[in-house]
Formats: C-alpha cells, structure tokens, sequence
C-alpha cells in the first residue's frame, strides 16, 4: 500500500453506533439489529475511504471497527475471559454480543474490567486482567469475519489487532496471580493464538494483517526495557515464521520505537509503522532497507491542517532508508472527529485551517501520489495548505497583544502564595470547619429535565430568563439537600455546565466549539473537543453569577467550581504554532482573574480540577521535567492571585498519586480530593511513603459504579485513611463528580458518607 491510515473512527458521523448500542443495552433492539447497524457503519466507512482515495483492493483501508473497544476485543479474539465471567463464556471460551458488553459494564456484584487512559490520548481502554490461570485460545473470528464481509464487498482490506507484546504489556496481573507474576510472562502461550489467527486470516485471502504495538513508544510501562525487546524479538521471530500468514505491519503509534526499531529491523516483519509527528526520521538500521516504511506523517491527534508540504519531504526522506515508503497517519484517526463538513457554524477561515478524519485521508492520498508521481503532481494541493497555514498565521484573534504582553510580564511572585502555615490558619478562622469536613467533587446528577432545558434553551424555545430560573431552582433543590444531609462546605452542581471543558471553551475567547465533532472517550461515551486556535482571554466572568447566587442561598461556605487550564488543554484540541506551556499561561491567566472575581463576590473555597494532570504526562522519561514545570506552573498562576484565607481546592482523577506525588505537593492547593476507593486507600500508603502534609480528600466511594456503599464500609475506609494520615489533614469525599449517577444512589451513599464520618469523628473523640 503506498497510501494508508492506521485507523478510523467507529462511532458514526452522527453517533449512529453509541446510539445503536445504547439501544441494544436498552433492550430496545435485538443483537442481529445492532450487527446489522455495524455493519452498515463498516460498508460506510470502507466506501468513503476508498471514495477519499485509498485502494479499494491493495490492503490500503483498514478494517479498525469496535462495538467498544480494540483492547476488549483482542481479549475476547484470544479468549482470556477473567474468570469471574466464567458464566458468560460457552465450551469453547466463546462470549457472545451481550457477554462482550458485560466485560465492560459489569453486572450486579461483578466488576466490569478496570477502565484506563490509552497512551496520552482521551481514550480510554478496557484492562485484561491475566494470571497463570488464563486460557488462551482462538475464540472469535470476528476479525476473519469482517475482513471476509470487505471481500464480499469488493474490498481488500486490512485486518487490524492490538499485537500481543502491547496486549500483555497493557494487561494487569489477575487477583489470584502470585506476587512475582506478570502478564508478559504468558507470551509463550498467548503466541499460538496470533499465529492461529493470523494463518486464519491468510487463509481467507488477507495480504495483510496490522498489529498494533503502541506500548514500544512508551516509558511508563513498568516491565524492564530489555524483557519489552526480547518479547518483541521473539513475538515476531514467531509469527514471522508462520509457513502460511498475510504479510504482517507492526504500527507503533504515540512516539518513536527508539531501541525497539533495531528490533523489528531485524525480524521478519514486512512493514513497520513510525510516527513521524511524535518522533523523527531514525538513523538507518540493519534490514530496514528491506522494510516498507510506513510513514506516519499526517496528525492523527490533533485537527489542523498542519504544514502538507513539511509532511510530503519527511515522508520522501524515508526513501533514503528504504525503497519502499508509504504514506499514513501517525496514529489511529479515532481520537478526530469525522468530517470538517459536518460543521456548519464554524467561520469558513477557521474550517480552512482544519482536516478532521476524512480530510487527513485525503491528504495522505494526495502524498501517496506524491511519492508515487513526484512532487510536481501535487504542488498545487501543498501550496494550498502551505497558504492557509500562512493565513491562520497572521489571522486576526491568533495573536492577541495585550493576551501576549501580560503573559510576558508575569514574574516569580505571580506563582506562588507564599507560607502554608499562614493560609492554614486564616482559612481556619475564615471558614470554621470541623474536623473531617465533608463535601462533594462538584457535580450533582445531570437529570433529563436539566439536558431537556438546556436543549431547548439553545434551539431558542426557552428564554435566557427561563433556562436561568430553571437552573437556579435546580441549584436551590441541590443546596437544600445538602444542608439538608450535612455536607459542611456546599456546591452548586453545575447543573449549567454540558461539559467541565467545553463549558468553559464557550466562555473565553479564543476557543470555537463543533456541532458534530464527537470523539470516542470510553465504549458508548464520547465528548466534542473545543478548539483552541487563538489567544485566550476572558470578555467576562464565567461562573460568578452562579456561584454568589449559590452563596446566598446558605450560610455555610459555598465552593466555586472551575476547570484547570491542563485539563482545559488536554480535553480540548489545541494550537499547534506554539508551546503547549504558553497556550497553558493563557488559559491560566484567564482563570485567574475568574478566581479573583468570585473571591471578591464573597466565595472564600475555590475549586481547580486537573483531573488530566497524568494524562499529558508525556510517554518518554526525558519530557517530563518540561512538562511538570509548565503544567504545575500554569496552576499556581492561576491559583496565586488569592488572599491567604481563600481556599483553594484540586480534584484529580486516575492519578496514580505516587506516580505524580511530586507534581501534586507542587501545585500547592490547600486541598487535593483523588480517586481512593477503587485501589482501598492505596493512597494512604504513597503519602507515608512521599510525604504530604497539605489537606487530602482520598475519595470514599467510588461514582463509577451505580453501587451505594453501606455505612460500615465507608467508615472502615476513612479508619485507614485516619490510621495513615494526620487527621487535621482529612477531608471526607467521595472520589469524583456525581454528573453520572443517578438521584437516588446519590442521596442514598452521601447519607452513609456523613454517617459514616459521625461514627469516626465520635471514635476521634471529635464530638459532634
Ligand atoms: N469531559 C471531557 N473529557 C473527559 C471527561 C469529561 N475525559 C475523561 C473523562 N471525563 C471521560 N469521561 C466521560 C464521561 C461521560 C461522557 C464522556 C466522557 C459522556 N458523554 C456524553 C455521551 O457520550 O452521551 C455526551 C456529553 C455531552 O452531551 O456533551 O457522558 O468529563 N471533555
Ligand atoms: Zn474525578
């Protein structure tokens, strides 16, 4: 194939397979309904693909369909049900459509597999949990199946899978496993079911087969650099050695393969994928000339346009490496959204700058026949988009002087709030909390009569006025019920927010929103990244009015709720004209003058979300110190505007606190609420470990789940979190926002936090 993309996004250009799912969840249509919907999806995708210019029958259109997620399917190709599902499976480690969602959502007492952030992207992917027990065995043809249905179609495609050595790497140690076991230790067994699979795949008439190694790029992986190389040596010595096997392409998306490339260099792969955004041309390695390149070029992260004409000469001086160069995107297009001509409300200069999905797949069929061609043949499709990229440089709103000159100005004292004694003694006076106070993340439940508002708020058949008395009357049932059960510092819920991103894009200049830009986030979920393509400034204040009104609807301190500008960043799409860290100072500044304006409307408790500070944690080692600086930077700029006695509050999700410890002391916020209860407190174990000696929230119970945790459980938790920690330094939470659950359990697990919180405060001898 000379042109080709590693992927493709599944969800439907209208969201046609979250809603064909959810309905199939519902019970509102069959599974034959659902399969028949997908494979309309499949047929829609290859057509378009071939229509944008890929082969239709030279293995150049992938076939990258999910119901949910890659991950969860490699699982179920190999068979390695967890065996607390064993009742989904049948004779033969087979799980049909209904089992297959079950693995991700659970059911009753069972927990679904654990749910994590694939690589630094958005998406999320579902863990295997692999013990010595697992059984490996070739149990769905799927894969076979829809590359047969492409045949029967007119197409030759190319069959893609999560290779084995990144399977592993991603799997998690069962419950049962011993100490010194590790998923990667099961190679030697995981391997004949690729092999089977991979022969099946020939037999069928594939020419090629893509397995995707993306866990090669990265440096967090735990597993000793040198086993990562020798399982790759061996994983592909193996397969390669297969007598009757497509042609096999090993894409390593997210950053470079660095020491992993010699590996592959010298095995007997055909094809090896780079990404060229993250990474750069690598130095020629024995057998890469006998290789094809396959060049990933074009930004599979991000919307722009970017610079064609830089992209087609990186993808020709890989011709120095090799004679054979194809052209592709550096990853899969599953983390853009479909098609720029989808969005009709976006200003025709700003859709000039963008490529989502379907344009990126032109521009690598433009550079395929570049290559193939010369260059001549496409100058004028590279000028063009070199002439936007100089449009959207000089364009106006891009640069914004007074934005520039104020960041420029900022000194060391605008980061820092200076003593923490201090502002732990003032807030105490200011605020008069007792001893384990208690609040909530943020967010109450999102109810459909607040969606229903805000829908018809925005199609025009509800007033400003209305939508906000219908929000007010929602932010005073929230209060109430908060008083109500005893929560010692109040929010307002956020019932006006659609998104703890996106609400804020549309609230500062600088930033455009899309109408139909989804992006897969996890399974059925997706969000609609805002674009960052200007400097960014506030015209007004954002949440003032909500959180004063808030404030005088009790006499118990009210928290200000506000996104952080990491967060901001990582759940947005951002500029790519310059460093991430002065886009962040941006974004900071505007934040701050939110918090100075809610301080001085009375709010003396703000809080600051970075839920995604691990997330852009960067994959190689040698980025981090860079990154840390800007990103816990860009939070002290914009908390430390405030006066000692205002407390600022974090929230932080996933955090992986030991990992991040460092960055989270540095932030410097008076208090930090993570995610505690589905790892038991593991946390408790990391502070006495790291030291911490600012307020902590490890979160008691765990939203993800519709579970409501009895009293008995919650105070044991907060027993471990007393035994471990100075008590002075607790605070009682659960461990995210509760926009996602339901009413009922809501009410029902706060009653048993406070509860809870009672029975340790009176075994502290606290009183009441
Ligand atoms: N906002 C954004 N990104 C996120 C989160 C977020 N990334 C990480 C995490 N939270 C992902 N979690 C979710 C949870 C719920 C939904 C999406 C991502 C969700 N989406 C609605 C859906 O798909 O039906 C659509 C929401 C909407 O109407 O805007 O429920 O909180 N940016
Ligand atoms: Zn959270």
């Amino acid at each position: 194939p000379t042109g080709t993309i590693l992927g493709y996004p599944r969800i439907g250009r209208r969201r046609e397979l979250k809603k064909a799912v959810e309905a199939f969840w519902a019970g509102s249509i069959s599974a034959d309904d659902l399969e028949a919907t997908a494979a309309g999806l499949r047929q829609a995708t290859r057509e378009r693909l071939a229509g944008l210019g890929l082969g239709r029958a030279d293995s150049s259109i992938p076939e990258s369909f999910s119901y949910y997620d890659q991950v969860l399917d490699a699982l179920c190709t190999v068979g390695a049900v967890p065996t607390r599902f064993a009742g989904l499976v049948d004779a033969d480690g087979r799980i049909d459509l209904a089992g297959y969602f079950t693995l991700a959502r659970g059911e009753g007492e069972n927990a679904p597999l654990e749910m994590t952030k694939w690589f630094d992207s958005n998406y999320h992917y579902l863990v295997p949990e692999i013990g010595p027990e697992t059984r490996f065995s070739l149990a769905s043809e799927r894969i076979v199946r829809e590359f047969e249905e492409a045949k029967a179609a007119g197409f030759l495609t190319r069959p893609v899978i999560v290779g084995p050595v990144t399977f592993l790497l991603l799997s998690k140690p069962s419950d049962g496993a011993p100490a010194d076991f590790q998923p990667l230790d099961r190679l030697d067994d995981l391997l004949p079911v690729y092999a089977a699979l991979v022969s099946r795949l020939a037999a069928a008439g594939a020419d090629w087969v893509q397995l995707d190694e993306p866990a090669l790029v990265s440096e967090s992986i735990e597993t000793p650099r040198a086993e990562v190389l020798g399982a790759v040596e061996f994983a592909y010595a193996t397969l390669g050695r297969l007598a009757e096997r497509p042609a096999i392409f090993v894409a390593a998306p997210y950053g470079s393969l660095d020491d992993a490339l010699p590996v592959l260099a010298g095995s007997p792969v055909e094809a090896i994928g780079l990404d060229l955004v993250r990474g750069s041309i690598p130095a020629s390695v024995p057998g890469l000339s006998e290789k094809t390149l396959v060049a990933g070029v074009i930004d599979g992260h991000n919307i722009w346009r970017g610079d064609l004409a830089g992209a087609f000469d990186a993808a020709a001086r890989l011709l120095d490496l090799s004679p054979h160069v194809a052209v592709s995107t550096s990853t899969s297009l599953l983390h853009v959204p479909h098609d720029v001509d989808d969005e009709s409300s976006l200003g025709a200069d700003l859709k000039g700058w963008l490529a989502f999905a379907d344009q990126k797949v032109g521009q690598v069929a433009a550079l395929a026949l570049g290559l193939a061609d010369g260059r001549d043949a496409i100058q004028p499709v590279l000028d063009a988009a070199t002439a936007a990229l100089e449009a959207r440089r000089t364009a106006p709103g891009v640069r914004d002087g007074a934005v520039r000159s104020r960041a420029e100005a900022l000194t060391e004292s605008d980061f820092s709030r200076g003593d923490y004694a201090t502002r732990l003694a003032e807030q105490d006076k200011a605020l008069g909390l007792p001893l384990l106070p208690t609040t909530t993340i943020g967010s109450f439940p999102q109810t459909g009569e607040i969606r229903r508002a805000r829908a018809q708020f925005l199609k025009g058949t509800l007033t400003a006025g209305e939508y906000r008395d219908l929000m007010r009357a929602e932010i005073s049932r929230v209060v109430d019920l908060q008083e109500e059960i005893g929560l010692d510092v109040i929010v307002h819920g956020e019932p006006e927010r659609n998104d703890m991103v996106q609400y804020f894009a549309e609230n500062l200049d600088g930033f455009a929103v899309t109408e139909n830009g989804w992006v897969q986030s996890y399974g059925s979920r997706c969000t609609r990244p805002s674009i960052l393509w200007g400097d960014v400034s506030r015209p007004k204040p954002i949440t003032v009015e909500w959180s004063s009104f808030t404030q005088g609807l009790t006499a118990k301190p009210v928290k200000g709720m506000l996104t952080g500008p990491v967060t901001i960043l990582a759940w947005s799409f951002v500029r790519d004209d310059q460093p991430l860290g002065d886009t962040a100072r941006q974004v900071a500044l505007a934040l701050r003058d939110e918090i100075a304006d809610l301080e001085a409307a009375g709010i003396g408790v703000v809080q600051v979300d970075e839920p995604a500070l691990r997330e852009l944690l960067p994959l190689k080692k040698k980025d981090h110190a860079a990154y840390l600086d800007w990103s816990v930077g860009s939070f002290r700029l914009a908390t430390a505007g405030v006066a000692a006695r205002t407390q600022i509050h974090t929230h932080l999700c996933y955090s992986e606190f030991g990992v991040v410890i460092d960055a989270i002391r540095n932030l410097d916020a008076d208090v930090t609420s993570i995610e505690a209860a589905r790892s038991r407190m593991e946390v408790v174990g990391d502070i006495q470990a790291h030291g911490f000696d600012h307020g902590i929230g490890p979160g008691v119970w765990d939203i993800h789940s519709p579970r409501v945790p009895s009293v008995a459980e919650l105070t044991e938790l907060l027993e471990v979190a007393v035994a471990g920690i100075p008590v002075r330094q607790l605070w009682v939470n659960p461990d995210c926002g509760l926009k996602t659950r339901g009413y009922e359990e809501t009410v029902a697990s706060l009653r048993n936090m406070l509860e809870a919180t009672r029975i340790v405060r009176a075994e502290l001898g606290a009183g009441q």
